[in-house]
């Protein structure tokens, strides 16, 4: 059997019924929002990947250095012969965690990027010839059949990106990744912490202007896919604490009144002069906040680990 398999969940165009339905209803609500997953073509995935390299973009280094230093600890806590990482894309956070798990079996990465789990899976076999990964392509936010592989197995959900849900979605979420564990099965989540204000705003609002573009690529995705005539220079990119939800709001703000054309959808959107729409909320979380939601989810907190400034934390819990 070949150590790299690839199984498909998402049906055929899936993709694209989303991204019409995400932006119909989207754009024609009050305030108009997009989801931020649409951000991530190519062009978005390279403009991520430079956001992590920024200055002011701490989350990815202080998550690094907790994963650097406790991937020991990890391996010994769980004992685990299946790592599965939801949301994996490049799986470069998962190279720590593979060098420090002898005992590891099993790979199995999920994302909804075929390119991305088929180059991860190339050069991770390259690493550890003796590993077995097993790709999902999927949406882990819909709830995953996992493959048949030994346990225990360790669910890894990192990057903050669980930050990236609204609280309903983060609760059901949740509870999806309970029920993909079994007594003795373990979950690892990365979580951004509340800080102060300044320091996260300058996190999602950088000097050299990469999160604007990326921000802005989520117009570049609906031009392309669904025809619409977005003008890029006419939106500014806007990033404001929201203090009472402890999130950093992303917003475009249309810098005159205008009407956009989404012929896909057989649609106009007119947008106010200042009238600004929501394109993502990254929210912020304190430790008694996540392990209350983990508990809901009927999973238990047994470890949190921070960086060594106390910006951003791993926990492990278990059902
Ligand atoms: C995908 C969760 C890691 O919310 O910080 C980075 C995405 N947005 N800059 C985050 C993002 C703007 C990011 N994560």
């Amino acid at each position: 059997m070949s150590p790299f398999q690839l199984t498909r969940t998402l049906p055929e165009h899936a993709t694209e019924a989303a991204l019409r339905s995400d932006v119909l209803h989207g754009l024609t609500r009050t305030p108009k929002t997009l989801p931020p997953k649409w951000f991530y073509d190519a062009r978005g995935s390279e403009l991520f990947d430079r956001i992590t390299e920024l200055p002011e973009y701490y989350p990815t280094r202080a998550e690094r250095e907790i994963l650097l230093a406790r991937a020991g600890e990890i391996a010994a806590a769980t004992g685990a012969r299946t790592l599965v990482e939801l949301g994996s894309g490049s799986s470069d956070k998962t190279r720590h965690l593979l060098e420090e798990f002898s005992g590891l079996e099993a790979y199995v990465p999920v994302d909804v990027s075929e390119s991305a789990l088929r180059g991860a899976g190339r050069t991770l076999l390259a690493e550890h010839p003796g590993l077995t990964i097993h790709a999902l392509l999927a949406d882990f936010t819909a709830g995953l059949t996992l493959p048949d592989t030994p346990g225990p197995r360790l669910v890894a959900f990192l990057g903050g990106t669980i930050g990236n849900l609204l609280p309903d979605e983060r609760a059901a979420f949740l509870a999806s990744v309970r029920d993909m564990l079994a007594p003795g099965d373990f979950f690892l989540l990365g979580t951004d912490l509340v800080k102060e204000p300044s320091v996260l705003v300058a996190a999602y609002d950088d000097a050299a202007g990469v999160t604007a573009a990326f921000d802005k690529n989520v117009l570049s995705v609906v031009n392309r896919e669904l025809g619409a005539d977005f003008d890029l220079d006419a939106f500014a990119h806007v990033a404001v604490w929201d203090a009472e939800h402890e999130w950093i709001e992303m917003r475009l703000r249309a810098e005159s009144a205008q009407s956009v054309k989404i012929p896909a959808l057989d649609l106009a959107v007119d947008f106010a002069a200042g009238e600004e729409m929501r394109t993502e909320v990254s929210a912020k979380f304190r430790r008694a906040g996540v392990e209350r939601e983990l508990g809901a989810a009927g999973l238990e907190t047994v470890r949190w680990w921070t960086d060594s400034e106390g910006r951003f934390a791993l926990s492990l819990s278990t059902p």
